[in-house]
């Protein structure tokens, strides 16, 4: 299985690992990056601080004011940040941090509660941040707690197509929502897959695949997945294809599952969906490289519009093969960020203007650049990702934490008191993983869920 044993960020040439010592990279731009890793982990301790303090077990802290919010469930709070935050920590070597959040969860966390959950957000987040915390320390209560989630979780998926329900209730099971779109269809097989690998339970796989192969089965004649899909009857009530949300993951999904588990069909169906996609979505203006929204069964474009989420599909691109548009597609982003500073949530290419001028803390195009770095350690995509990590250390950075940006064209830019918990996952993940070049991870063999979860790489040194 040797395509399974080249990890997803992975694909690295033994000349590569040279680029990639702190020594030489140093020497070849004069960026001290070991210097930037360790500033990365000393915010990341900072920010954790303030949680620990001010929001411990809450979902989220509100970094402005120092109060906190809840993200999953109305009444409840499931100690989400700090489950995204545990395998960042772990890879950081802030090992009393993890201890003290594994401390928590043994204590505290209970999913039987008389409540409504997201299972796409519930999945990526918690699921995915208790297997990345499993993978490393390898306490079994995580895993007990990751089984009692997907137990959980699985009743949505009971439909006539094997596509799930939005919404479940944690306790009772009830369902609702049959409305649904590609991300929260398909964004399931590499954690769930490894939940059945873990417990010997194939149930969790093969739910997942089910669903995945449902979406799939609609394409259109012309190979593209519109955005919008009722659960129950398998019939789209929207028209747009896109790679932003809410499709986004659903193709990074089908490539994972390929990487992670070695799923073949998941690689046929990447290898039917990409070539459409680059055929009627991807488009060059004033020099840059752009994905459309396009009618999914005519192909016209719908508008010029680029969604921020989309920004990580540059990544995926080049990891699936298509390395030339990847890195275009990327350096377009890399263009507006240079322009704006931060993203806007919303841009448009042919006015080279924002359509939202929000940005709630984004990792998109960070994890881009983690993931070309990793194909072939140009040092290109360091810099994107300096430059991703010092704006937002300008930007982002208030009292009690990072926030998320209301405006980003104002000056200075307008703060949003809200820290959402992929920030602990995600780009404080990438960013030190791509300056640090630390032993605790595995960077030719490795594996990161669509929410930065570590679900296979991590060396325990
Ligand atoms: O939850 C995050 C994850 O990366 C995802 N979509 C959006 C979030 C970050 O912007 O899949």
């Amino acid at each position: 299985m040797s395509q399974v044993s080249i990890g997803r960020r992975s694909l690295l040439k033994s000349t590569a690992l040279l680029a990639a010592s702190p020594a030489f990279a140093q020497a070849n731009d004069g960026i001290d990056w070991h210097a930037l890793a360790i500033d990365v982990r000393s915010e990341m301790r900072w920010a954790w601080g303030h949680y620990r303090r001010l929001a411990w077990g809450r979902d989220e802290i509100m970094p402005v004011t120092g109060g906190h919010s809840r993200f999953s469930l109305r009444d409840h709070d499931l100690g989400l940040s700090l489950i995204e935050a545990m395998d960042t920590l772990w890879v950081m070597g802030l090992d009393a941090e993890f201890a003290d959040a594994l401390a928590w969860v043994k204590v505290h966390l209970d999913f039987d509660v008389d409540g409504e959950v997201s299972v796409f957000e519930t999945s990526i987040r918690l699921l995915g941040g208790l297997l990345s915390a499993y993978h490393a320390c390898g306490d079994p209560l995580l895993l007990a707690k990751a089984r009692d989630l997907g137990d959980r979780l699985l009743p949505a998926f009971a439909t006539p197509t094997g596509m799930p329900y939005r919404f479940v209730n944690l306790r009772t099971g009830a369902i609702r929502d049959p409305k649904t779109n590609p991300a929260e269809v398909g964004t399931y097989l590499p954690e769930w897959g490894t939940l059945s690998r873990l417990t010997g339970d194939d149930r969790y796989r093969a739910t997942a695949k089910k669903a995945v192969v449902a979406m799939y089965d609609r394409r259109s004649r012309i190979g593209l997945l519109a955005d919008g899909i009722d659960a129950t009857s398998g019939q789209w009530f929207s028209r747009r294809a896109t790679v932003g949300p809410p499709s986004d993951s659903y193709y990074e999904y089908l490539w994972d599952a390929w990487q992670l588990l070695g799923d073949a069909d998941c690689k046929a169906m990447y290898d039917v969906l990409t070539p459409a996609i680059l055929k009627w979505q991807c488009v060059q203006s004033d020099g840059r490289t752009w994905f459309n929204d396009v009618d999914f069964e005519e192909g016209g474009p719908l508008t010029d519009e680029q969604d921020e989420l989309a920004a990580f599909y540059g990544g995926l691109l080049a990891q699936g093969g298509a390395t030339a548009t990847g890195a275009a597609y990327t350096r377009a982003w890399s263009h507006v960020q240079d322009k704006f500073g931060i993203l806007p949530e919303g841009y448009e290419y042919l006015g080279d203007n924002p359509t939202q001028v929000a940005n709630a803390l984004r990792p998109e195009l960070a994890d881009a650049a983690f993931n070309l770095w990793l194909l072939d350690r140009s040092p290109e995509w360091r810099m994107v990702g300096r430059t991703h990590y010092l704006n937002m250390k300008r930007w982002n950075r208030t009292r009690f934490g990072y926030a998320d940006i209301d405006d980003i064209t104002a000056r200075p830019m307008r703060l949003a008191d809200h820290c959402p918990g992929y920030w602990w996952s995600e780009q404080m993940k990438y960013y030190y993983l791509l300056f640090s070049d630390t032993p605790r991870f595995d960077y030719q063999r490795n594996y990161l869920t669509t929410e930065g979860n570590v679900l296979r790489g991590f060396r325990r040194t």
